[in-house]
This record gives structure tokens, C-alpha cells and sequence, in this order.
């Protein structure tokens, strides 16, 4: 039986994931979408239904399963409800605004008694960063003691501050490092430079080991997202972010899209496939919502430690049985 998916949210990632569902996932159908502007609704939904609000796409008998991509400070209200009418969702980053909201996500799943909210952390699914995680599982470089991330946008609007920065960007290094390491962060160190980018932001393991993210919003060349993974016994990064190679005009090199939906369009459809086959009754695979809160809970702190410049020991608690 085919999953009916509906999408909240038909901006940039919302349009994507609407086309993902329609062209490119086995096991389930876009049955329609809601957006607040008709004309984007209408063009995502693509003949599909226009719901009027989120609320009747959510308790429509014909969707099964929900994908979040309004904006950032409807995601954990809109989750809520989902799980009140016991449907599966997929919500993109962040969970929350804030760790109290995100933990409030956790709460009414844990009350519901059955995992039902994957975070929209696609980096997970992306296979540069899975084969980095194998080899390190493997043992193939020895003891990690450092992770390098580089996390550069072409360009921000003027109006995106370093708050935004990290509670927009940051975050998904701080779910990808935790998820590549294993390992749980205790403290965190940044520094920024003119008009906070960019950001400079250490944090360090309960093992010991040092992760650097590089976050640069205006970096002007293209979106360009990297990371290196230090062992006692090797090194293990991602490759080259384009096919190909050119040669031109006296130069050669490697292309660089304009923003994140081409470099990780792979992962997002083999998140989408692999969501779907959880929602009809598999394994959740991705974030769970104790990582999207993890994830706001320390962005929360880092900006704090943004503000105050100190040397911050990062707290968010233990991960309940729930989340195993
Ligand atoms: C954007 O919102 C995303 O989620 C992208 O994945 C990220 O790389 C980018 O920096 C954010 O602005």
C-alpha cells in the first residue's frame, strides 16, 4: 500500500521534498500540500489537493504521514499535533526555537509511547558522510581526536545575524559530528569575526576529542560544505563536492552549487525513501527528536557563549531509555 504524504510548507525545501514525494519515492504518493501563499501552494502541489491550513492536512483521512518545512518557529506546535493524531513526520531542522519547546516535542512522544518524529537532518543520509562513519567504526584510522568541519554559504541576506548563523547552520554540524563521533559535546568555544562571519566554533567530546566548525555565511564562490575526520592512525574526509573536473581559461577545478539543495539532493531523497519506509511500519533510521533537541539545546548555549565569549560547558541532559 502506497503512504499518503502531505507538506506543510512549500518554500525552498518544502517545494523540493514535494517533488521528491511526487518523482522519486517508491512506497508513498504526495496527496497535497499547505502553504500561507496559494500561488507557491498551488505549484508544489503540482494538481495534487491545496489544503486551507495545516490543521485539515493533518487530520485529513487521507494523509498518513506529515513533512514539516513551514517556517522554523511553526515546526514544534505543527510535530505536536501530529503526534496527538498518531502520524509519522518528517520535520525539517530546527525542531524548535528553543531547547524548552524542542523538549516538549520529546515529552508528548514519549507520552504517546511510539517513535513518531524523524528531524529533517539529512546530512545522516548523504554517503560521503556515511562512508566517513563506517571507516571510523571499522577502526580504519584509529582513535578520532579531532574533527575539521568547513560550512560555507555563498551568501546570507544582510539581515542574517550570528544568532542565525548557528541556530540555522551550525546546527547541522553539531548533528552530524555527534552522530559521525558517537560521542556526546561538553563545552564549547567561539570566536567571530567582522559582523560574526564568520564563526569559528570548537567544541569538545566526552572523549576528549575537538571538533572545529568553520561557519561562513558570505563566502561568496558557492555553497561548499566539508569535513575532515583525524585518527591516531589516519584521516578520512569527505571527497570532491562536484563529478566533475574543469578545465578553463587556465585553470581547473572542482564546481560548487549555489546553495544546498543541489550538493545534498541525493541525501534528501534517500532520506525521504528511507522515512517512508519507516512511517509504513520499518525502523527509523534518522534524528530523532531527542537529537533535534540535543541540536537546539546546545545552538541555544552557543549563543549564549557567542554573547558572553567565555568558554561555555554544554548541558542537555541524559538521553532517556525512549531514544535507546
Ligand atoms: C539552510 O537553512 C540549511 O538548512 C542548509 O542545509 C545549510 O547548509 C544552510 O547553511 C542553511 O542556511
Amino acid at each position: 500500500m502506497s503512504l499518503g504524504v502531505a507538506v506543510i510548507g512549500t518554500g525552498v525545501m518544502g517545494a523540493e521534498h514535494a517533488r521528491v514525494l511526487r518523482e522519486e519515492t517508491p512506497g508513498a504518493h504526495l496527496v497535497g500540500v499547505y502553504d500561507a501563499d496559494a500561488a507557491r501552494a498551488r505549484a508544489a502541489a503540482a494538481g495534487t489537493v491545496v489544503f486551507p491550513d495545516p490543521h485539515s492536512l493533518i487530520a485529513s483521512d487521507r494523509v498518513d504521514a506529515i513533512v514539516v518545512s513551514s517556517p522554523d518557529a511553526t515546526h514544534a506546535t505543527l510535530s505536536r499535533t501530529c503526534i496527538e493524531l498518531g502520524k509519522p513526520v518528517l520535520c525539517e531542522k530546527p525542531l524548535a526555537s528553543s531547547a524548552a519547546e524542542a523538549l516538549t516535542v520529546v515529552e508528548a512522544e514519549i507520552a504517546h509511547g511510539r517513535r513518531l518524529i524523524q528531524v529533517g537532518y539529512m546530512r545522516r543520509f548523504d554517503r560521503g558522510y556515511q562512508e566517513m562513519k563506517r571507516v571510523r567504526e571499522a577502526g580504519g584510522i584509529g582513535q578520532p581526536v579531532l574533527l575539521h568541519n568547513i560550512h560555507r554559504n555563498a551568501r546570507a541576506p544582510e539581515w542574517f545575524t550570528g544568532q542565525m548563523s548557528i541556530t540555522n547552520s551550525f546546527v547541522h554540524e553539531i548533528d552530524i559530528s555527534r552522530w559521525l563521533l558517537g560521542s556526546e559535546m561538553t563545552s564549547v568555544q567561539i570566536a567571530a569575526g567582522p559582523n560574526e562571519d564568520p564563526l569559528m566554533i570548537t567544541m569538545q567530546t566526552e572523549k576528549g576529542e575537538i571538533v572545529s566548525t568553520e561557519i561562513f555565511m558570505n563566502a561568496t564562490y558557492g555553497y561548499h560544505v566539508h569535513a575532515e575526520l583525524i585518527g591516531r592512525e589516519g584521516t578520512v574526509a569527505l571527497g570532491p563536492p562536484s563529478f566533475t573536473i574543469t578545465n578553463r581559461n587556465g585553470a581547473g577545478g572542482v564546481s560548487y552549487p549555489e546553495n544546498w539543495v543541489p550538493r545534498f539532493q541525493d541525501a534528501y531523497r534517500r532520506q525521504m525513501s528511507q522515512w517512508v519506509k519507516a512511517a509504513s511500519g520499518g525502523t527509523a533510521t534518522g534524528a530523532s527528536a531527542w537529537d533535534g533537541y540535543v541540536a537546539s539545546a546546545i545552538a541555544e548555549q552557543v549563543t549564549e557563549a557567542l554573547v558572553s565569549r567565555r568558554a561555555t560547558t554544554l548541558n542537555y541532559g541524559r538521553r532517556p531509555a525512549f531514544y535507546a
